[in-house]
């Protein structure tokens, strides 16, 4: 694994503080997928990467799979997932996109699954919002909004529908 990417796993283990939650809801269709709440963090001065979530449900009666992401905020966007290995935390893109069952939903976030903007070129600032457009295999592509959340914050939380 490049060590940089080990370095950016180390960082995104160490920001589970807490903090503000996000007061409002928002989500994207595509088909029959949903996309709930995209957020992401504000980056420490010189980050080179940021890290995206969000839930993706899937309404329909056949699987689909997210196959790519990209943003003008970044060089580069990739699917990664987290675990540890030889006691270390590390992460490596998903190969072949991320599976999404059908009428099943696929949470990402810290220590999971994940967005990784790569190559920063605007690191996301607290408050605001920038926008990616997801690739689906069968439901085609769709722009989403991520809100940006402070540095270290929480999740926001589930609305339990
Ligand atoms: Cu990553």
């Amino acid at each position: 694994m490049p060590h940089f990417l080990r370095a950016a796993a180390l960082a995104f283990a160490l920001v589970f503080a807490g903090g503000a939650h996000f007061a409002f809801a928002h989500e994207f269709k595509v088909g029959d997928i949903e996309i709930e709440h995209p957020w992401s963090r504000a980056t420490p001065a010189g980050a080179k990467v940021a890290g995206g979530y969000f839930t993706i449900v899937n309404k329909g009666s056949a699987p689909d799979r997210l196959l790519s992401i990209a943003s003008d905020i970044s060089g580069k966007a990739e699917l990664h997932e987290m675990g540890v290995k030889d006691g270390v935390m590390t992460m490596r893109p998903v190969e072949g996109g991320l599976d999404i069952p059908a009428g099943g939903k696929v949470t990402l976030g810290p220590g999971a699954y994940h967005i990784m903007f790569m190559d920063l070129k605007q690191p996301p600032k607290e408050g605001q919002m920038f926008a990616a457009t997801l690739t689906f295999e069968k439901a085609g592509t769709v722009t989403v909004k991520f809100a940006v959340q402070a540095i270290g914050s929480a999740p926001p939380q589930e609305d339990n529908d």
